[in-house]
């Protein structure tokens, strides 16, 4: 009786075409006071048992269109966890890919990973690496202070200019003998051009301990880029100022793309001004409560920014702030 039905609109139509009161079933009801009671008791028997067999029948079609459509939903709604998409895999900025290398290079020796806070009180900054308020070599990082909310703080603050404040920071908690570096963010009010940029990356180096000379220094960094270039690299050390280290020195290494016979990189010298260095001051080392007649060490500090564009061929720096896929895509 049910089997041409597909669906339960279908189905409840049915229902009203043979149990409602206008269908003949509904009629034959109707009309059952008309008769005899014989008829009645007959009658009556038989649309009692039609509507028990419908309404059983009825029950059943319902549950399996129930079941069909619920089954059907589950097929549609069904979702391939195993589907395979297209999706655009990340690469690490090559900043961070000379950063680790720099990091793992320098751990193989022994150094420590150190880090410190980018808005650094002005002690940290300057004045405990010997470079008092007063000093000339404060203008050479335009710096960008931090406005004081209240004039309860004694203290100013600063982004800071420089990794170096993270030499003062472990000097202080740890003493000596110490071996660090310290990669970091730093910020100077600079005019930004193919080479200068406002905020960019640096590296500090710092090693205290008893009998430490400028060879170690030498056969440190050296070390460092060879590894990082995979070419054996030298380094030279030209006098430089900076008030935190005496002797101070500019370091140069032998061009890692010519090996110092002269290119358009090394712009045909044969060497790359490579980063700032010395002995540690020994105001510096007084600062940090470590006796300068027991200890002493150097540190250095270069640009990690310009290391990345180096060794990566990137002819402006400002590609390397830009987030352009394109361009960041390729490392
Ligand atoms: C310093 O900042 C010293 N703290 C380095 C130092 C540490 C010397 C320890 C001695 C002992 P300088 O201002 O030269 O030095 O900066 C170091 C390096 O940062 C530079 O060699 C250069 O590679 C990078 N650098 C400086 N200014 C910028 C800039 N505007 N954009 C990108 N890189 C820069």
């Amino acid at each position: 009786m049910f089997a041409s039905i597909e669906n339960i609109d279908q189905l409840n139509d049915f229902e009203v075409q043979f149990l409602s009161k206008k269908s003949e079933i509904g009629q034959i009801s109707k009309n059952l006071k008309t008769c005899s009671p014989e008829e009645k008791r007959e009658i009556g028997q038989a649309l009692a048992s039609f509507r028990d067999e419908f309404t059983e029948a009825f029950a059943k079609k319902k549950a399996l269109l129930e079941t069909e459509m619920l089954n059907k939903r589950l097929l549609e709604e069904t979702i391939d966890v195993t589907q395979q998409f297209p999706l655009e895999k990340g690469t690490l900025h090559p900043i961070s890919h000379v950063q680790r290398e720099v990091e793992r290079i320098f751990t193989s020796m022994g150094f420590e990973i150190a880090d410190g806070p980018e808005i650094e009180s002005e002690w940290h900054n300057f004045d405990a690496l010997n470079i008092p308020a007063s000093h000339p070599a404060r203008d050479m990082q335009d710096t960008f202070w931090i406005s004081k909310k209240s004039d309860t703080s004694h203290e100013n603050f600063v982004l800071r200019t420089q990794t170096s404040d993270v030499q003062i920071r472990k000097m202080k908690e740890h003493g000596a003998p110490i071996r660090l570096i310290a990669p970091g963010r730093v910020f100077r009010n600079e005019d930004v051009d193919a080479t200068h940029d406002a905020v960019f990356y640096q590296v500090e180096g710092l090693l205290i301990d008893t009998n430490i000379s400028l060879a170690h220094l030498k056969g440190t960094i050296e070390t460092m880029l060879s590894q990082l270039f995979a070419r054996e690299t030298t380094v030279r050390l030209r006098p430089g100022y900076f008030p935190f280290v005496e002797p101070g020195f500019e370091v140069d290494f032998s061009c890692a793309l010519c090996g110092g016979q002269g290119c358009k990189t090394c712009k045909n010298s044969g060497w790359i001004e490579f980063m700032g260095a010395g002995m540690v001051h020994p105001n510096v080392l007084r600062n940090c409560d470590i006796d300068p007649t027991k200890f002493s060490g150097f540190a250095f500090g270069f640009g990690l920014t310009r290391l990345a564009m180096m060794k990566y061929g990137i002819d402006d720096i400002r590609l390397l702030s830009s987030q352009k896929i394109e361009f960041l895509s390729q490392f």
